[in-house]
């Protein structure tokens, strides 16, 4: 009983947060590393050059404007740079999973540092090497890696020479990633994620598009994506038929309200736009009519290609993968009080408590999650984040005694193994986000930690990055070592 016995246990991260070396190794640049931090009460910058060669800082990326190019500025601190710089400290980092017991780790390969400008016709070889001693390093301590392919970055010169996934060459030039490192790797990865979350892609940063409120725009660049995974798909299982190759979406999870039918359509209809629709491309094959009704409805005409049916079809995912943190309550009714942050925004829920980031807390939401995604598609599911961002305190001991996090995942565990033992539901694997400090994606901020191991860094990239295991990394390892039994 409880978990099954290969359960997937572990870690996540991405590149564009922890891996730093944001120019070593020849490394491009990405668009994430375009990006300034920020904090709560401050949103995160791009810094643009407009066509003029004037500079100009934005804060929403939506409004990059058609012909600026998001630049590197040297008087601004951008935190991909060194983020928590994995990409000295991979070793240790690896034998600190090691030593907690995990089975897995999630990680990205960071696209520029393959191919540095996205369209170049021969990888970049040292940026090979690096992913093959880190997956070595992993396979040394019984480590599974789990590889997210696109985690919220692109390469900077697509946005700019081809305003990213609008243009559908960029298709092209993800599939030689893609047959790059399926081929070279296929040894020693087995489980692939596409893209990370999939759904909340819809701006510069992450599309490189410009105009990105624009919905021709935004939808083509959609459908690029949609295309470009099941195109992936397909293409890893001719590779490696053995590879186990899964989608990434941010699953928040949406209530209504109340018992108005106007908030249950709402909801509905939330949760449509958000992720359903990108639920139902990659585990069905084809757009669902609801999201084909709306596009008509947008006079949003999708440039497609003859073949283009078939491939979605044919690239259906093997598993599902998601990001589980909070929940959001959809109301109809004028001034309800809002909830303090979110992922989304939404309505306070009464019923349950924030984080210090207004994150809502909601263990039982994710049972609700694997159960209706299990209703819904009868695919393996595995939860690739989830977790508390939260500050943490250094006792003078050196200490860190983050029980509020072991409390947030103890949770979030119970109700896992609920939908598995009581539910019946076919879990695969569990994640928890940042597993080592990282930067924030949100705010770009170093506070905002989620790890069972702090590193010395802060929110302007002061530190020595130190490791130093807080209280949780003990728990967690006794949690692994008991297979979830010990929580
Ligand atoms: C998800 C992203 C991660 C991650 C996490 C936590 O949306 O996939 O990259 O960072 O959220 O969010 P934040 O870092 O904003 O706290």
């Amino acid at each position: 009983m409880g978990f099954p016995e290969n359960f997937l246990w572990g870690g996540a991260t991405a590149a564009n947060q922890y891996e730093g070396g944001y120019l070593s190794g020849g490394k491009g640049l990405a668009t994430a590393d375009t990006i300034t931090n920020g904090d709560q009460k401050h949103p995160r910058r791009i810094v643009i050059e407009l066509k003029d060669g004037s500079k100009k800082e934005i804060s929403r990326f939506e409004d990059v404007p058609q012909g600026a190019k998001a630049i590197v500025d040297e008087d601004v601190y951008y935190p991909s740079h060194v983020a928590t710089d994995f990409y000295h400290h991979y070793k240790e980092d690896i034998a600190l999973m090691g030593e907690m017991g995990f089975k897995t780790f999630r990680m990205s390969i960071n696209w520029s540092r393959i191919f540095p400008h996205g369209d170049d016709s021969h990888p970049n070889e040292e940026g090979l090497k690096f992913y093959d001693d880190v997956f070595d390093e992993c396979h040394k301590y019984g480590i599974e890696p789990l590889v997210t392919i696109n985690h919220f970055d692109l390469p900077l010169h697509l946005a700019h020479q081809y305003e990213g996934w609008l243009d559908r060459k960029t298709i092209d030039f993800f599939m030689n990633y893609c047959r790059t490192i399926f081929t070279r790797y296929q040894h020693k990865v087995k489980y692939w994620l596409t893209f990370n979350e999939i759904n909340f892609l819809r701006d510069y940063s992450t599309l490189g598009i410009c105009e990105a409120s624009n919905p021709q725009k935004q939808q083509q660049a959609i459908y690029h994506l949609l295309l470009a995974s099941a195109k992936a798909v397909y293409l890893g299982h001719q590779i490696n038929p053995d590879f186990q190759i899964g989608l990434m979406i941010a699953n928040i999870l949406f209530y209504p309200e109340t018992c108005n039918p106007n908030d249950a359509i709402a909801q509905m209809e939330m949760a449509r736009d958000f992720k359903d629709f990108y639920y139902d491309v990659q585990c069905r094959g084809y757009y669902p009519s609801y999201k084909l009704k709306e596009l008509e409805r947008q006079n949003v005409v999708l440039q497609k290609e003859d073949g283009d049916d078939q491939i979605l079809r044919l690239g259906t995912v093997d598993f599902i993968s998601f990001s589980y943190y909070n929940s959001s309550v959809i109301s109809t009714r004028q001034n309800s009080e809002k909830s303090g942050g979110n992922q989304l925004g939404g309505v306070k829920n009464p019923y349950l408590e924030e984080s210090e980031w207004g994150w809502p807390i909601d263990p039982q939401g994710l049972r609700l999650v694997l159960n209706r995604l299990y209703d819904k598609y009868q695919l393996p599911l595995m939860i690739v984040e989830n977790g508390l961002g939260a500050l943490d305190t250094i006792e003078t001991d050196g200490s860190i005694q983050d029980d509020y996090r072991i409390d947030y995942l103890r949770k979030h565990i119970q109700e896992i193994q609920k939908a598995i033992e009581y539910d019946g539901v076919d879990v695969i694997g569990y994640t928890p986000w940042g597993c080592i400090d990282l930067v924030s994606a949100g705010t770009g901020e170093m506070k905002k930690r989620y790890g069972f191991v702090h590193v010395d860094m802060d929110d302007l990239g002061r530190g020595t990055l130190k490791r130093t295991r807080k209280k949780s990394f003990e728990w967690y390892q006794k949690v692994i070592a008991t297979n979830g039994q010990d929580l």
